[in-house]
């Protein structure tokens, strides 16, 4: 019964420690291309027909949908973290791979399961973590460990529109955005910290964040633009 009373003593102490040092950062990333459809039209002026037929099929970037997959982070924290027990996953489906972006703390292991009938092959050149895992089967998975922190674009020799990104950070205070942009990461401590916003294909955005001691929520939003990017219709 002792024992029990201090469980029970300790749990709500840590609970109460929690609810003051923690907090979490929730917001929103905005993606704003700059060039208007009317600029964009003043600059394809005197550009031949024939021309532009030539790309004409060319699936176009849908910059509406680009506020999705944002990795939202906290570029530097102090402390010593774990790898999670359950190692996170990229599946190998209907030949593309899912997620196609993943943020991982350093020291995580990820598994690459192919659930296609196909065979796959998965492999990265980035400098951050180079490898290659060779052809393999449906049913069969094979896993890589990342030990520094960077990213790391991973690829299929097979099928050229199989990509993905991991993202290896070095604290686990990281959130991927819905497709409105919309993110929270829970339990950061207090502390002065820089957000960065890391997407695809834009160059990255940073913000100051401000935790304060029982600060419960803390508001914060990023913009993610490139000057003079055209947004067409
Ligand atoms: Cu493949």
């Amino acid at each position: 019964m002792r024992i029990l009373h201090l469980q029970v003593g300790l749990l709500v102490c840590l609970a109460a420690v929690g609810r003051v040092e923690a907090a979490d950062i929730a917001g929103v990333v905005h993606v704003k291309p700059k060039l208007s459809e009317a600029d964009y039209q003043k600059q394809m002026k005197g550009v031949k027909r024939d021309d532009i037929y030539k790309t004409q099929g060319v699936e176009r970037v849908d910059y509406k949908s680009a506020a999705g997959n944002v990795v939202v982070y906290v570029e530097e924290a102090a402390g010593t973290f774990s790898p999670p027990e359950k190692n996170p996953a990229i599946t190998q489906k209907n030949a593309s791979f899912d997620p196609v972006v993943l943020p991982v703390l350093v020291g995580t292991t990820v598994d690459f399961p192919n659930k296609d009938v196909i065979f796959h092959n998965v492999f990265s050149y980035s400098k951050t973590k180079p490898f290659d895992l060779g052809l393999y089967k449906s049913g069969a998975s094979k896993s890589v460990t990342f030990t520094k922190t960077g990213e790391v674009t991973v690829y299929c020799s097979i099928h050229r529109t199989m990509k993905a990104d991991i993202l290896v950070l070095q604290n686990p205070w990281f959130t991927v955005t819905d497709d409105k942009g919309n993110f929270k990461i829970t339990g950061v401590p207090a502390g002065t910290y820089t957000l960065r916003a890391w997407h695809e294909r834009f160059p990255e955005a940073d913000v100051k964040v401000e935790v304060a001691e029982g600060a419960g929520e803390v508001h914060a939003e990023l913009t993610l633009g490139v000057i003079d990017l055209p947004q067409v219709e």
